[in-house]
């Protein structure tokens, strides 16, 4: 009976560097390239190569099978101790909730099991952080502190090809030059350190229920610049549930808690300074504005 290929290559292997051995000169020609010093199995055992890192993926394609991830990532400000879930029920599947953030240099971030989905992990694809084992009950943790700058994927290894995949995106947040602005805003996901000028208009408006935060959590702009005696009307999207406009500790903007499209509040600033305010009841998740009076 005709012995299996790989079992007839290493006999030929073995001769050849028996051979070879003696002879001192033998091409390799027949079985591929042969080590220099001719090790038997390596040169025609059919081993799988590791396979070659191909052109790096960029991070939105990567993400763009990600269970529960809706191509906005979530922003956490810089006092933020991120909890993640592992195992939270989305439509799409078991995913990590949230999937992808972003978080400033120095953040310690815990990822907590549901107990949903069975065995979990968290392995970062680039090896800088790893839960080890496999494990299925609820309330496992992990942690972990990001030092450095950067994008870092990881997954639930035996869920991997299932989407429940994340992104840990972290980045010094965005700087506006108003250090009052800039710390107020840490947190808010539509923030990228610009301040619209509305300094040439009697009248500035700031949309209240626009996209950002995870939902219709956030004001758009979140910044601007007006002078004195200019008035600032928000406007309600009417979508993201009921939003308010409260100036943070005793400013001059309290609105009512409303949630129809439609609905306006208007304030007109005589006093030059920066006020800082946000929707109280989505304060925590972002959802502030600033308005800087000149
Ligand atoms: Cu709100």
């Amino acid at each position: 009976m005709r012995p299996p290929s790989t079992r007839r290559q290493f006999l030929v292997s073995t001769g050849l560097t028996a051979l070879a051995a003696t002879a001192g000169c033998v091409s390799s020609g027949s079985t591929g390239s042969a080590g220099e010093n001719g090790t038997e199995t390596t040169t025609t055992t059919p081993t799988e190569t590791a396979t070659p890192s191909s052109t790096p993926e960029s991070l939105d394609n990567w993400l763009s099978d990600a269970n529960g991830y809706d191509g906005e990532p979530y922003r956490y400000g810089p006092a933020a101790r991120p909890t993640i879930m592992v195992g939270a029920e989305t439509d799409e599947g078991l995913a990590f909730d949230p999937p992808v953030f972003e978080v400033p240099p120095e953040t310690y971030v815990r990822w907590d099991w549901t107990g949903h989905g069975g065995q979990q992990n968290v392995v970062a694809l680039d090896g800088t952080f790893d839960s080890g084992r496999t494990n299925a009950q609820p309330g496992t943790q992990y942690h972990f502190v990001f030092e450095e700058t950067g994008e870092y994927r990881y997954v639930s290894e035996p869920h991997r090809d299932d989407g429940m995949k994340g992104a840990v995106i972290v980045k010094e947040p965005p700087k506006s030059g108003n250090s009052k602005v800039d710390e107020w805003l840490a947190h808010a996901s539509n923030f990228d350190g610009s301040i619209s000028d509305r300094t040439d208009t009697a009248t500035a408006t700031v949309t209240a229920g626009a996209e950002g935060n995870g939902g219709q959590f956030a004001f758009d702009p979140p910044a601007l610049k007006i002078t004195t005696g200019t008035t600032v009307r928000w406007d309600w999207t009417g979508k993201g549930g009921p939003h308010n406009i409260v100036s943070r500790g005793d400013g001059p903007l309290d609105s009512d808690l409303v949630v129809d499209e439609g609905s306006a509040y208007e304030h007109t600033f005589e006093k030059t300074g920066t006020y800082l305010y946000s929707c109280k009841p989505h304060e925590g998740l972002g959802m502030r504005g600033t308005v800087v009076v000149e």
